[in-house]
């Protein structure tokens, strides 16, 4: 186990990939290996994406990677839904990128179940994450759908959250905005090659409107992840919440789970 966290602190993808496994298996040897890594984490900034199945957010991810990469940037994704891996654009250009990202050494990406258990997720989604934040990844995407529960859970184990949107939802936000809209740092209308894209930003923006004054300084970004328009404005957004890094979530973390 010292000789795994002695590799992983030097950055090494495999001894990540080892660490997470025992800890999604072994709860003593969790709690040790989450012990000893304590010193080493609290300096990656840990993004949610969530959002409706389909909404775009692994297409997103995906460009995001490849503009931080250009910035010289790491990157560490945990993606939550084992039936969604990440993807984007067409399939056959899909594993071409994904095989060009696993062959990158500043890039990890794990998948993980659900299980159908929202705690254990949470629970297990974070821990990969600080494992990430162990290796040295500068920023940490954790993916996940933003139905049911889960919408709000993944607020406690990042510090930063991203919510997809797609065109046409119109009436939809106000109906949405008890739950998921009220937990979101950055709107994305992804998909904004398609028609609606303007009046669905508008709907957003008359949403935040109405929250509270602390709320107001929301944004609103267009993006079509595909082709990947709007991405370097979204990773200035993202960028821009990169203050809120600090141990916090991992405390809050403890507390809750
Ligand atoms: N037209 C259009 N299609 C897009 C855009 N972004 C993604 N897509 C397509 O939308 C589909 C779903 O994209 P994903 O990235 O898999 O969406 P997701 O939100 O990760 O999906 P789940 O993980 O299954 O919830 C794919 O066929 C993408 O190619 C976009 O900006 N415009
Ligand atoms: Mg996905």
């Amino acid at each position: 186990m010292k000789k795994l966290i002695i590799e992983l602190l030097k950055g090494n993808k495999s001894a990540a990939a080892r660490l997470i496994s025992i800890i999604e298996n072994d709860e003593a040897a969790r709690r040790n290996i989450l012990k000893r890594l304590k010193p080493y984490i609290g300096k990656a900034h840990i993004v949610g994406i969530t959002g409706a199945p389909g909404s775009g957010k692994s297409t997103l991810i995906d460009s995001l990677i490849r503009l931080l990469r250009k910035n010289k940037k790491t990157v560490g994704v945990v993606a939550i839904d084992p039936t969604s891996p990440i993807t984007g654009g067409s399939i056959l250009g899909d594993r071409t990128r994904m095989a060009n990202h696993s062959m990158d050494d500043g890039v990890f990406i794990r998948s993980m179940a659900t299980g159908g258990r929202l705690g254990g997720l949470s629970k297990t989604a974070f821990d990969a994450a600080l494992v990430l934040d162990a290796l040295g990844k500068d920023i940490i995407f954790i993916e996940t759908a933003g139905v049911g529960q889960s919408e709000t859970a993944v607020k406690d184990i990042v510090h930063t959250v991203v919510l997809v949107l797609t065109p046409g939802l119109g009436d939809d936000v106000q109906m949405m905005k008890a739950g998921i809209m009220e937990i979101a740092d950055i709107f994305v209308v992804n998909k904004s090659d398609l028609k609606n894209a303007e009046e669905t930003a508008r709907s957003i923006d008359d949403m935040i409107s109405l929250l509270p004054q602390k709320k107001k300084m929301l944004s609103v970004i267009l993006t079509v992840a595909s082709e990947g328009k709007g991405i370097e404005r979204l990773l200035e957004k993202i960028e821009g919440y990169r203050s809120r890094c600090t141990s916090k979530p991992f405390d809050t973390r403890k507390s809750k789970l």
